[in-house]
């Protein structure tokens, strides 16, 4: 039903990653969802350029993730997380753990893509303290990353705006970012940057390998813009990390569950992490839900351990790790997964995808592209001093043409759902070009 935002109070809430003052003045209700649009309060359908938030790849309103989710409610709809089971969670962790590149088969819950950062941070440094080397606590991220907004995961998190208004957090390094000049345009992984991977042996050499537990990296960089890796680039990291026994982390909330074209962006990219982590995708968006995946080995380190059984090994967890709801959406989400081959779907229309994006390259204000699999960036030209303020105007006239589409930093962002048809596509691009004309 229409709902009129005269008769909503707008002050209680407190919007996230909002400007709360702007959108009082401009409110933008999105009320309800069919397949790939949204349904906004005027009753107009908009068509979803991101997935929601890269969150809803098998599309809106999924019957059968809802009919899951509205029988778990009436059969368990709850049970304590801690020191009981139910069965869900360990068919739903039997069931990641399928789709996991060989090895990584442990599976820990959370609620989030934040929590599941700070989970496999935390992972990693006991890690090391469970194996005798306590020294191994530093952390290493890379500029232009995002890793959620809690403690953890802001520490290794390379985004300025993200990081500056809170003060003090964990000891960490960062890699240089590899969005570099020279790559501007490419389609899909660029050439130029692999020797980038090399500054960790830089790292190395400044701290020395016993004080370092992790280097936690986005297959591809989601938020800071799409930034795919150059060629070679994770396969160095890679090496590097066994050369001195250093955990990789792989931050897979965006590129996980299908967005690369494959089960995983290690799958995609063919390099496989010690630990990754998914959230977002994995239950379609329709309850929250994180999870990290580890390799046997670490976990077996954890079992390990002397002392009574009954002792806790890894004393970390929230009240809603595994949530019997949460567990309902995603096995039936996986189970979608599978049925459609989302992966493959994505694999299939990817080079269309990719021409639809490039053909904006010469279109004002477009500095950059970049693509890989269903997700894309433009850079956009900035305003003088304001970069942020040319992605906002394009995003919000796209709103008004019938388009949601992401703005952050300086550019657009672009995800669309696995299983959006290509007319829908073209349609997305046509929208932000009119909208990049009348700009
Ligand atoms: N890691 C990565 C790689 C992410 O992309 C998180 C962690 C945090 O997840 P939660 O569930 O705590 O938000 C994310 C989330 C965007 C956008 O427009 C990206 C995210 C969230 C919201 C918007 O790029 N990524
Ligand atoms: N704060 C308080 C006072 C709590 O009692 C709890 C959980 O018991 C938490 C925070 C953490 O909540 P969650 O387990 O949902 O992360």
């Amino acid at each position: 039903m229409p709902l009129s935002v005269d008769d909503l109070n707008l002050d209680n809430y407190w919007m996230p990653f909002t400007g709360n003052r702007e959108f009082r003045q401009n409110p933008r209700f999105i009320t309800g969802a069919e397949g790939v649009r949204f349904i906004d309060a005027d009753g107009r359908k908009v068509l979803d350029g991101l997935s929601g938030l890269w969150c809803c790849g098998a599309g809106h309103n999924r019957l059968e993730i809802a009919e899951a989710v509205s029988q778990q409610a009436r059969s368990l709809d709850y049970a304590p997380a801690f020191q009981f089971g139910h069965p869900q969670a360990f068919l739903l962790a039997s069931k990641l753990s399928g789709l996991m590149p060989e090895g990584l088969n442990r599976v820990f819950f959370t609620n989030s893509g934040s929590e599941t950062v700070d989970t496999a941070l935390k992972i990693a440094r006991a890690y090391w303290r469970q194996r005798g080397q306590p020294g191994k606590s530093r952390l290493i991220g890379r500029a232009k990353g995002y890793h959620g907004v809690n403690f953890g995961g802001i520490s290794v998190g390379g985004i300025a705006p993200n990081r500056k208004l809170f003060g003090a957090t964990l000891e960490a390094d960062h890699l240089a970012h590899t969005l570099l000049p020279e790559n501007r345009f490419s389609r899909g992984q660029p050439e130029h940057g692999a020797e980038l991977a090399d500054e960790l042996e830089e790292l190395v050499a400044l701290h020395d390998a016993s004080n370092i537990a992790a280097v936690i990296v986005e297959p591809f960089a989601g938020s800071g813009g799409v930034i795919p890796p150059p060629k070679g680039y994770l396969q160095r990291l890679r090496a590097i990390c066994d050369r001195h026994e250093i955990l990789l982390i792989f931050d897979e909330v965006i590129t996980g569950l299908g967005r690369c074209g494959a089960p995983t962006g290690a799958h995609f990219f063919g390099v496989v992490p010690d630990i990754a982590n998914f959230a977002k995708q994995l239950t379609n968006g329709v309850i929250p839900m994180g999870a990290v995946v580890v390799k046997q080995e670490i976990y077996d380190t954890f079992m390990a351990q002397g002392g009574p059984d009954y002792m806790v090994e890894f004393p970390h967890g929230y009240t809603y790790s595994g949530h019997p709801m949460a567990c309902a959406a995603a096995l039936a989400a996986l189970q979608i997964f599978e049925d459609e081959k989302l992966d493959e779907q994505v694999a299939a229309k990817a080079g269309f995808f990719e021409d639809c994006i490039h053909g904006l390259a010469n279109h004002p204000y477009v500095r950059d592209v970049r693509n890989l699999g269903f997700a894309g960036a433009l850079t956009l030209e900035a305003y003088p001093g304001e970069p942020a303020r040319r992605p906002y105007e394009v995003s919000m006239a796209c709103w008004e043409r019938g388009l949601y589409v992401r703005y952050g930093g300086d550019t657009l962002q672009f995800g669309p759902a696995f299983v959006m048809e290509k007319i829908d596509i073209a349609e997305i691009f046509n929208i932000v070009g009119d909208a990049l004309k009348a700009a």
